[in-house]
């Protein structure tokens, strides 16, 4: 890419915009970044360091399309429930691509997640989660229900492509979780479900 000089900043893609707070989406509103690509400065290093900002804050009812987070990916994009992401592209995931932080439905529709050290996707909350004609390439696994927890999520996979992965496609420890899915292809994913019991996968 094209390099330009930003202030105190040093070097960065021409063609990118950069940010050095997270950028809020009020409910009832879409971000819309046109294809812009976003580089976040003193937010985190993308590392698995726990602490790191993340890049959008999408609050209740917001939604956010069409734009592409470079490296560093610090904490994704935080979603507090119904919220619709279309065409997000992570070029690098941070810590993790997004994580589901109120109760809710989030559905991901369209983009890609590269280079995940770990997870792309964390539901620390109750939801409705979907995703639907995405690709992930680079992961341990693509959805993670919270380590320990308890709560029901109903997840639905759908036209997704899932290459790389070191661990699996989707893990909870919850019995009450359920995962619906079609159209899913996979390569070099060691196995697809890590779930309590396989009652609690469905085709659909
Ligand atoms: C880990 C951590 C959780 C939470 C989560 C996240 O699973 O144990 O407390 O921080 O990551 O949301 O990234
Ligand atoms: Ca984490
Ligand atoms: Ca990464
Ligand atoms: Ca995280």
């Amino acid at each position: 890419f094209a390099q330009v000089f930003v202030g105190v900043f040093g070097w960065s893609r021409a063609d990118a915009k950069t940010i050095t707070s997270t950028i809020v989406v009020k409910a009832g509103e879409t971000y819309d970044g046109k294809g812009e690509t976003i580089v976040a400065v003193g937010m985190g290093d993308g590392s698995q360091n726990e602490n790191q900002k993340p890049i959008f804050k999408l609050e209740k009812g917001a939604n956010l399309k069409n734009v592409r987070i470079a490296a560093p990916g610090c904490d994704g994009v935080h979603c507090y429930g119904n919220n619709t992401i279309t065409n997000v592209v992570w070029e690098d995931v941070g810590e993790d691509a997004l994580t589901v932080k109120g109760e809710g439905s989030v559905t991901i529709n369209g983009g890609a997640a590269y280079k995940a050290s770990d997870k792309v996707f964390q539901l620390n909350k109750a939801c409705t989660f979907t995703v639907k004609n995405f690709t992930a390439d680079g992961f341990g696994k693509v959805i993670r229900q919270n380590g320990g927890s308890t709560f029901k999520c109903t997840i639905y996979i759908e036209n997704c492509t899932f290459k790389n992965g070191k661990e699996c496609v989707a893990r909870t420890d919850s019995k009450t979780t359920q995962l619906y899915y079609r159209n899913m292809s996979t390569s070099n994913v060691k196995t697809n479900w890590m779930f309590p019991s396989s009652s609690q996968i469905h085709t659909y």
